[in-house]
């Protein structure tokens, strides 16, 4: 029994200097700390990560509705608590506590209890799985929601497909350099940016900016002899308006947009895309899917958002063959797990995910590790995102 025997939370800052929340979660011989991260280009169905009075009246709630409930608690049973969580807010959308207290609470007891069995995370979390290094997908250039002024695709991304642990997340900020290099001959006097993930930003056309990370990953490849790809997540519904998809030069009819997501697959060799079509195209996904879900990942974000139900959906219409796995879309440790069972037991592949607003948080590695994840997208540099890439290193030695 690990009785949960105190819960304390915080606001601090996130990567962005906005307010979130962070939990110390104290059970019998065992303490574990968790802090949640916002996204900016989130989707319509996620849980909202805090209540309108914002994080304090997050807090507020759960002193006053839940801390007494859990206190005393077995904190291993992590779906009772869960639950709980969920029951006592009472929305579907954890609008009153906020998604992100509660995931806060619900991470923190686990790193709690693993604490008090003297478990890492991963292990804990994936049992008897035979834990294993996911790829790393790292946002090298990009624009959308998370840059002022760059591409209309939000995210252009370097995957490391082989080597140790340092050799892959090494060669994604390889590729972040060379990226560097090569903006730097295209607007040889101007400025050149960094967007909210660490990923580089300048005025650039899709294509461009594709062409640029694709010789960026070929010549990182070839130095270090590894296999790597690149990867988009186009997060489409942010340049959904009115039935179409708007670029800098031209919109394209939902139609289009899958005949162009597919041609820029074939060109490019391309890995991934990411939210292709905007989030509610179930039936885009599936055609989207048909055409190219034998050689390229189609990732579900704002499509599923790390929901069972809105998965389990796309499963049947055969849409996506890849989840995004974000636990504060959601809201609890328990949910997030069910969400990866059922992508796995479907032969769907699964990206555990930062948000753009991250902490220093390292856990995501962890849940990663633990659930047998494909890939972890945590950006290529900056020490929100590096805090996640050197756990893997750390989990490495351990595996
Ligand atoms: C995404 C995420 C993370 P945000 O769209 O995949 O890169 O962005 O956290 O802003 O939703
Ligand atoms: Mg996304």
């Amino acid at each position: 029994m690990s009785e949960i025997e105190y819960i304390e939370l915080r606001t601090v800052l996130d990567s962005r200097g906005n307010p979130t929340v962070e939990a110390d979660v104290y059970v019998e011989d065992g303490f574990g700390r968790f802090s949640a991260p916002s996204g900016a280009s989130r989707g319509k169905n996620e849980v909202v990560p805090f209540p309108k009075g914002g994080v304090e009246e997050g807090i507020e709630f759960f002193m006053d509705n839940v801390l007494e409930e859990l206190v005393g608690m077995d904190g291993a049973y992590q779906e009772e608590v869960d639950s709980l969580l969920k029951e006592v807010d009472g929305t579907p959308n954890f609008s009153k506590m906020g998604g992100n207290v509660a995931v806060a609470v619900s991470v923190a007891l686990a790193k709690a209890v693993a604490d008090a069995r003297d478990l890492p995370l991963f292990r804990y979390i994936g049992g008897l799985l035979n834990p294993s290094i996911p790829y790393p997908f790292g946002n090298v250039l990009g624009g959308g929601k998370h840059a002022v002024g760059g591409t209309v695709i939000q995210e252009f991304l370097s995957i490391a497909l082989e080597g140790d642990a340092f050799e892959r997340i090494y060669a994604n900020a390889l590729v972040h350099r060379e990226v560097k290099e090569a903006l730097k001959k295209r607007f040889p006097d101007a400025a050149i940016g960094k967007g909210d993930e660490g990923a580089w930003t300048a005025k650039l056309s899709d294509e461009e900016a594709l062409s640029i990370v694709k010789g960026a990953v070929e010549k990182v490849s070839d130095d270090m002899g590894l296999r790597m790809a690149v990867g988009l997540d186009l997060a489409a519904s942010e340049f959904y308006r009115k039935g179409r998809y708007h670029y800098s030069d031209r919109s394209l009819s939902p139609e289009e947009q899958i005949y162009f997501v597919a041609e820029l697959v074939d060109r490019y060799s391309l890995y991934s895309v990411e939210d292709p079509l905007q989030e509610e195209d179930f039936k885009g996904f599936a055609q989207l899917t048909e055409e190219i879900g034998g050689r390229c990942l189609v990732i579900g974000d704002d499509l599923f958002v790390t929901n069972p139900g809105r998965l389990k959906k796309g499963i049947e219409m055969g849409a996506a063959n890849a989840v995004l796995v974000k636990l504060n879309q959601i809201g609890t440790l328990t949910d997030t797990l069910r969400t990866v069972k059922l992508a796995h037991s479907a032969g769907y592949k699964t990206v555990v995910s930062h948000r753009s607003g991250e902490t220093e948080d390292p856990t995501i590695a962890h849940l990663a590790v633990g659930v047998g994840a494909l890939g972890i997208k945590t950006g290529a540099v900056g020490g929100e995102r590096t805090a996640k890439l050197n756990e893997l290193v750390r989990i490495e030695e351990e595996l």
